[in-house]
């Protein structure tokens, strides 16, 4: 097969039925043979997939890393087996045959959603329904934002989306939908998978919204075409592209699980495998006499044509590249390289120094705008942004220029309130090349949860500024004051949950996050004034170890307080009583606990002392038990918050300095005694 192809010997053309079949068998087959997936889906799209990818889907399979490449991404990723049939099909590397036939097994590049960084070709990680369009909107507008840059030599793409009924009844949909109107993002193609089926069974069950008339309302362009006519669906498609001041949706009405002759257009296809008999009766019917996992070579060596019909295209823009100078041909696909790196470490260090002479009390949302004010010019391709609290999140700094829908020059954007597709369009930023950071209040944190675990799962360098981040914001009260929030974001894997405790470890955490290039931030900051705590000034970033020393009594360790955020100065002033009394108190500052937990256990043992320990934090104890060790305790909250001033709310749940001290005197009178 391969010597054929290699020779480039004359094949007859493949009809588009046999190329869309190719994908309805390998995916019936691979969801058998795994004894589970969602046959579905693929088999209902097959057409529409076929006719995009064969048709219109600028990509070039030997080089899955180009730039300028369309998107195309799988918002309803349960339907898998319709990217990893195409990724075979079209001839990218690393998706062999046999990867299909260990569809759903350990270690292989079919996991049972597609996984960013698990194949070329797989471009954001799905199965959540609906993150898959908010990636996409964050990609369309990643595209337009490098395209103001670059130029259209460089960048110049689409970005297609495949969504189903279940992307569409997720609220986070709807934020998604709105955004991209708004900002008129024309060169994002929406094909809904309109097969009336979920897994319950008809959608009429529970939906019965006019989507065309949604998305009309959103300022989208629609259509409708029946997903199984080709010739429909590809006018449908270049009508689309032709509409440059709205995105557009295609609505696609398909049968799903086509050809499978009992149970096609029914739930039944949607989650199980088809069962030997049906699928020899799809075969039947859809006149597919191959032996599992065989794509006869005619059909392969059409498949393989698309994969590469993009190649001069390819080369064109390679050479066009090759004209750029190096650090923006890198920046094209991650902004921060070495060189960037070293600026951004400078001015930081600059920016602490300044702190140090200040000695400024400032709320960290304040030091964090101030930081910004210096990284924006640094980093070229930081863009931030805010859910509607832009001045109480500080994330507009007096460089930033504020995107309007259709005209992409800028660097901010105003997302609305609408955190979950802020957290959704910011992970697409991250996966084309672009540093997001978005802002809201800590506690809404709930409100885009599913994105941030995405960013931690996927690895991207998303930066979460979230500010308000405990009862110091004060009146607000319980319902905007975080208490679990920190606990529930630090339970995330390969989330540095940031929690600065004066400006400097401010600046120091924002290093951090931009240095981070495989995994997001929460920067939590403070809604209220907190003191400048480091008085000297020391060029090398403490809060990289995630937690240190930052008063240390000489000779014996009596005690040691461990803070965080806007506590640390508690427990500052506390260790100063507790000295005066003869109580060695040592500080511990602990603005991350993942880097900490990352540190040699022999550090740790040196930073946390064998002494007792007490932690202080304005939030609840749980993931505390971790660092207190069986004689530690714990000053925090115990439920949720008040409103009043921030100050009397302190005291009304005893987190003072006083309580500190006092719990040291009896841990130490325990330990004496
Ligand atoms: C956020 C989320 N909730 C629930 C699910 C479980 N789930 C997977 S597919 C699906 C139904 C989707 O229906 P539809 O998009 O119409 O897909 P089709 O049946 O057409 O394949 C559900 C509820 C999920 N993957 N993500």
């Amino acid at each position: 097969m391969a010597e054929a192809l290699m020779q480039n010997q004359a094949l007859p053309e493949a009809t588009h039925q046999d190329m869309a079949n190719a994908i309805r068998a390998l995916a019936m087959d691979a969801v058998q043979k795994a004894d589970s997936g969602h046959p579905g889906m693929p088999m209902g799209m097959a057409d529409v997939a076929t006719v995009l990818f064969t048709r219109f889907l600028k990509f070039d399979a030997a080089h899955p890393e180009w730039p300028d490449r369309d998107r195309f991404v799988l918002s309803a990723g349960h339907g898998s087996m319709l990217l990893y049939a195409l990724l075979y099909l079209t001839g990218y590397p690393e998706m062999e045959l046999d990867e299909l036939k260990r569809f759903r097994q350990l270690g292989s590049r079919t996991p049972g959603h597609p996984e960013y960084g698990h194949a070329p070709g797989i471009e954001t990680t799905t199965g959540p329904l609906g993150q898959g369009l908010g990636n996409a909107v964050g990609m369309a507008l990643a595209e337009r934002l490098l395209n103001r840059r670059y130029g259209d030599e460089i960048v110049n793409h689409f970005t297609y989306c495949v969504a189903g009924d279940g992307c569409l009844m997720e609220g986070i949909s709807h934020e998604a939908i709105s955004l991209a109107g708004h900002l008129k993002l024309g060169r994002l193609i929406v094909l809904f998978d309109d097969n009336q089926i979920s897994i319950d069974g008809p959608t009429s069950l529970s939906v019965s919204d006019d989507q065309l008339e949604r998305f009309r309302a959103s300022n989208w362009h629609t259509a409708r075409v029946d997903g199984h006519d080709a010739e429909a669906v590809a006018l449908a498609i270049e009508n689309a592209k032709s509409v440059s001041d709205r995105a557009s949706l295609i609505a696609c009405r398909t049968v799903i699980g086509y050809g499978a002759p009992s149970k096609a257009g029914t739930a039944a296809t949607h989650g199980s495998p088809l069962g030997e008999e049906e699928i020899k009766g799809a075969r039947d019917k859809l006149f597919w006499r191959h032996q599992p996992f065989e794509v006869p070579k005619p059909v392969l060596a059409s498949w393989r044509a698309a994969g590469t019909r993009h190649r001069a295209a390819y080369d064109s823009w390679a050479q066009a590249a090759k004209r750029l100078d190096a650090s923006a041909r890198t920046s094209l696909t991650d902004p921060i390289d070495d060189k960037v790196r070293a600026a951004i470490v400078a001015a930081v260090t600059a920016l602490k120094a300044d702190f140090t002479r200040e000695n400024a009390k400032l709320a960290t949302r304040q030091s964090s705008q101030k930081a910004l004010e210096k990284l924006l010019s640094i980093v070229p391709g930081l863009v931030g942004g805010s859910a509607d609290l832009t001045g109480s999140n500080g994330t507009l700094a007096k460089t930033s220029v504020v995107i309007k829908p259709g005209e992409f020059v800028g660097n901010y954007i105003h997302y609305g309130v609408r955190e979950h597709a802020m957290g959704a369009a910011m992970n697409g930023l991250a996966l084309h090349g672009i540093v997001p950071y978005g802002g809201t209040f800590l506690v809404f944190s709930d409100y885009c949860r599913p994105a941030i675990r995405l960013s931690a799962l996927m690895q991207q360098r998303v930066i979460y500024v979230m500010t308000h981040d405990s009862i110091g914001l004060g009146e607000d009260g319980p319902t905007h004051q975080p208490v679990e929030h920190l606990a529930a974001l630090r339970a995330i894997p390969n989330l540095y949950v940031m929690r600065p405790a004066d400006s400097i470890e401010c600046a120091e955490c924002w290093e951090l996050a931009l240095l981070a290039q495989h995994t997001p931030t929460i920067l939590a900051l403070t809604r209220q004034g907190v003191p400048v705590l480091r008085t000297t000034h020391t060029d090398e970033n403490l809060s990289a170890k995630g937690g240190y020393l930052l008063i240390h009594p000489k000779g014996r360790r009596d005690v040691t307080l461990i803070g965080t955020g806007s506590e640390l100065s508690l427990a500052v002033e506390a260790s100063k009583a507790l000295v005066g009394e003869g109580i060695a108190a040592a500080v511990v500052s602990m603005p991350c606990f993942e880097l900490f937990e990352a540190q040699a256990e022999s550090y740790r043992n040196a930073v946390l002392g064998s002494a007792p320990r007490i932690a202080v934090e304005a939030a609840l104890e749980f993931g505390w038990e971790r660092w207190l060790g069986p004689d530690g305790a714990f000053i925090g909250m115990h439920g949720f918050g008040a409103s009043a001033p921030a100050q009397d709310l302190y005291k009304h749940f005893g987190i003072t300095a006083e309580a500190v001290a006092a719990k040291a005197r009896d841990l130490v009178g325990k330990t004496k005694r």
